[in-house]
């Protein structure tokens, strides 16, 4: 398994919209393996393709704490089908977003279509922290950040401070 280099703001590669994945096979099932190691080893809870420079749609999950058993999810073309009008709060973070972390509002339930590791078309209602996590990671997929949901300021003032730390480094 191999740790992947993740991309951060203000890399153009995260606002594009990715390709679906057209067949599971070893190579993506590679893929899946990478991703999840990549996010056990930032660490995060959650990583989709694109954060791995990769245009294809594919998330990892797995909100488990440090100390519990793994509680990995991949989902291959993830849809939501349905989200509760019931929102919840949650202080959301990104790996692509180093550093930075808001509250943000989502539904607090989504029912999610998927492909699954073996190839299996597969259903789940998702709540509490998987509800938000589906959400942000099926974003990522759609070139949505957490930021966008925030006020132009509060965006424009975290992407500024990307872009000039990036632009330092290098020089
Ligand atoms: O590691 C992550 N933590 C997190 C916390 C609250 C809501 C969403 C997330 S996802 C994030 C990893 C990431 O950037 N996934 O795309
Ligand atoms: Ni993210």
């Amino acid at each position: 398994m191999a740790i992947r280099p993740i991309l951060t703001i203000p890399d153009r590669f995260l606002r594009k919209r990715a390709k679906p994945v057209e067949r599971v096979d070893a190579e993506l099932r590679r893929l899946m393996d990478d991703m999840l190691a990549t996010m056990y080893e930032a660490p995060g809870i959650g990583l989709a393709a694109p954060q791995i420079g990769v245009s294809r749609r594919l998330i990892v999950m797995d909100p488990a704490k440090d100390d519990a058993p793994k509680t990995p999810l991949v989902m291959v073309n993830p849809e939501i089908l349905d989200r509760s009008e019931e929102l919840r709060l949650h202080e959301e973070g990104c790996l692509s977003i180093p550093d930075f972390t808001a509250e943000i509002e989502r539904p607090a339930k989504a029912r999610v279509a998927f492909i699954d590791r073996e190839g299996k078309p597969r259903e789940m209602e998702l709540e509490g922290i998987w509800s938000t996590l589906v959400q942000h990671e099926i974003d990522h997929l759609n070139g949505i950040l957490f930021i966008d949901y925030l006020s132009r300021l509060k965006r424009d003032m975290v992407v500024r401070k990307f872009t000039k730390q990036k632009r330092a480094e290098a020089l």
